[in-house]
C-alpha cells in the first residue's frame, strides 16, 4: 500500500464483519420484529457479549454473530429523536421507498417482493455465519429458543446463505475477490484493493467511508465525543435479496456467441461472459488477461486485483460497460482521484439457493445472491453506484441505455457494447434483465457501546 496510517480503530468496539470477511461457507440471516420494545431491549442486553467485534482472532471460530438494525427498529426500541435525526434521509426512508433510486421496477418493484421481505416490520438483522452446517444448525435452534423466551420479538423472515462450489457465485464466476483496503484495519489486503495512486501503488481506503467516528476521502469525520451518535464505530448494512436467472444467462451467452460470433464453442461462450463481468469465471481479470482466461492469474491474490483501466481508453480488453468496471472505476473517470474513491463500498454477501447443474435447464428454483454491504453514506456509496453506475451508460461515455449487462434493470431492451482492437465491435440488444430484487432493507450495524444503548444499559 502506497501510504502510512495513523487511524488507531475501536476494533474492540467495531462489529467484525464491516472490517472483514468472515470467508466462511454458511450463514443465516434472521429479520426480527420487535413486538415489545422492553422485553426486546432486555434480551439484547443477554446477547450483546456474544457479537463478534473486529478484534483479531488467534484463531478462527466455528460460527460469528452480528446485530443490525432498521431505521423503523431503533424507532420502536426507543432510540432517542436526537440521536434518530443523526441517521441520513435513504436509511430513514428505508429500501422500499428508494425503488426509483435503486431501479427497482418491473419484476424487482416492491409491490413484487417476497413477503416477509417487503413489509416496515424487518426491525433486527441478526446474522449468524459458521463454518458448518451443523454449528448454523445448533446455533439458530439457540437464537430461536432465546427469542421465543424473551417474548420482545418474533422472526418474521430467515434466509440461508452458502458458499458454492470453489466459491463460485451461481453464474459461475469466482467472487469476494476485489474489496476496498480500509485504513488502519488488519484485514489482509492486496495490490488493486485501495485507491489508484500516480506512482503505481494504492492507498488504503480512509476508514471514515465505511466506519463513523473516522476520517473519512473528505476529511469530515462525526464526532466521536457526541453522546447521541448511535452511529460511531458503526456502519450502514444495505441488504437485498437479489435472484439470479442462470438459466436465462446462459441461453443468452450461448445465443449471442452464435448470432454475434456465429461460434458456439465453449471458448468463445466464455469470452462473452468474461467481457460482461470484466473477469473470468476464473477470477482473473480481463485488464491483465484480455485474450484468454489464466486460472493461476485467478487465485492469485497478489495479481488478480491488480490493474487499471486507464491504459485501455476504449475497452478492447475489459468494456467500459463491464460489470466491474461500472462498480468500480479504479482510474478509468478523469476525476478519479476524487471521485471514485467516494463511491466504494465493503462487499459481504454470499449466494442461496442450489446451484443449476451445468448444461441443466432452468428449474425456476430461487437462488440468487444475498447481497450485503458496508458503507457510511448509503446514498453517495451504494445508491450513487446502483444508479449512475449501473443502471446508466452515460458515465463512461457510453449510450445513456446502456445498462450494466449483469445486474442492470434492462427489460429485454438493454444493450451492450463489446469494443475490438482486431475485429468487429459488437453491439448486443434486447438483454433481459438477469437479476431480480426480491427483496430488502436498510440496516445499521451499531459500535457494542451504541449497542448497549440501544439495548438500555448505557
Ligand atoms: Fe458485483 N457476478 O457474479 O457477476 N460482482 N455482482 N455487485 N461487484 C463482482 O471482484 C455480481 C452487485 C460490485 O473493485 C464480481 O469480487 C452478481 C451489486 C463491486 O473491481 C463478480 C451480482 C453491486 C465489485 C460480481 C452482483 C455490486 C463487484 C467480480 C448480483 C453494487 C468489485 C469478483 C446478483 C451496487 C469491483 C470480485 C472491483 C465485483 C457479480 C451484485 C458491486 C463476479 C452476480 C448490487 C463494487
Amino acid at each position: 500500500m502506497g501510504q502510512e496510517t495513523t487511524v488507531q480503530l475501536d476494533l474492540t468496539d467495531i462489529q467484525g464483519n464491516i472490517l472483514r470477511s468472515y470467508s466462511m461457507p454458511f450463514a443465516r440471516f434472521f429479520f426480527l420484529e420487535v413486538i415489545d420494545p422492553e422485553k426486546s431491549r432486555a434480551s439484547l442486553q443477554h446477547v450483546i457479549s456474544l457479537v463478534t467485534t473486529a478484534e483479531a482472532w488467534d484463531e478462527k471460530p466455528a460460527y460469528t454473530f452480528n446485530l443490525a438494525f432498521s431505521y423503523a427498529g431503533l424507532v420502536k426500541l426507543g432510540a432517542a429523536a436526537a440521536s434518530l435525526a443523526l441517521f441520513s434521509s435513504a436509511f430513514r426512508s428505508g429500501m422500499k421507498s428508494r425503488a426509483t433510486v435503486l431501479g427497482d421496477n418491473a419484476e424487482s418493484d416492491p409491490s413484487k417482493w417476497e413477503a416477509g421481505l417487503a413489509g416496515s416490520n424487518l426491525h433486527i438483522m441478526v446474522g449468524l455465519y459458521s463454518q458448518t452446517a451443523e454449528d448454523r444448525a445448533s446455533q439458530s435452534t439457540q437464537l430461536r429458543d432465546h427469542i421465543a423466551q424473551a417474548g420482545g420479538s418474533r422472526i418474521v423472515y430467515e434466509q440461508d446463505g452458502e458458499v458454492q462450489t470453489e466459491g463460485r457465485e451461481h453464474f459461475g464466476f469466482e467472487d469476494g475477490i476485489s474489496q476496498p483496503a480500509v485504513e488502519g484495519s488488519a484485514a489482509a489486503v492486496y495490490q488493486g484493493d485501495g485507491t489508484p495512486l500516480p506512482d503505481g501503488t494504492w492507498a488504503p481506503v480512509k476508514a471514515g467511508e465505511f466506519v463513523f467516528g473516522y476520517p473519512d476521502e473528505a476529511g469530515s469525520k462525526a464526532d466521536p465525543t457526541n453522546s447521541n451518535d448511535l452511529r460511531i464505530n458503526g456502519s450502514y448494512c444495505v441488504v437485498r435479496k437479489l435472484g439470479q436467472k442462470v438459466g436465462a444467462f446462459r441461453d443468452f451467452i450461448q445465443q449471442t456467441a452464435s448470432q454475434y460470433y456465429w461460434d458456439t464453442s465453449t471458448q468463445t461462450q466464455e469470452l462473452i461472459a468474461a467481457k460482461m463481468v470484466g473477469r473470468w469465471r476464473s477470477g482473473a481479470p480481463l485488464p491483465l488477461a484480455a485474450q484468454k482466461d489464466d486460472p493461476a492469474l485467478g487465485k492469485d491474490n497478489s495479481r488478480n486485483n491488480n490493474f487499471r483501466f486507464k491504459d485501455d481508453p476504449v475497452g478492447y480488453g475489459c468494456p467500459r460497460g463491464s460489470h466491474i468496471r461500472r462498480c468500480n472505476p479504479r482510474d478509468a473517470l478523469d476525476n478519479t482521484a476524487t471521485v471514485v474513491r467516494r463511491h466504494r463500498m465493503l462487499r459481504r454477501g454470499i449466494a442461496y439457493g442450489p446451484p443449476l447443474p451445468p448444461g441443466a435447464p432452468e428449474d425456476n428454483v430461487d437462488r440468487g445472491l444475498f447481497f450485503v454491504a458496508m458503507c457510511a453514506d448509503i446514498e453517495r456509496q451504494f445508491e450513487f453506484v446502483q444508479q449512475q453506475w449501473v443502471n446508466r451508460g452515460d458515465f463512461a461515455d457510453l449510450d445513456m441505455a446502456e445498462k450494466d449487462a449483469i445486474i442492470g434493470n434492462n427489460s429485454n431492451n438493454g444493450q451492450y457494447s463489446i469494443p475490438s482492437e482486431t475485429g468487429i465491435p459488437k453491439m448486443l440488444f434486447d438483454l433481459p434483465r438477469f437479476v431480480v430484487t426480491r427483496g430488502g432493507e436498510y440496516f445499521f450495524l451499531p459500535g457494542i457501546k451504541a449497542l448497549k444503548r440501544i439495548a438500555g444499559t448505557a
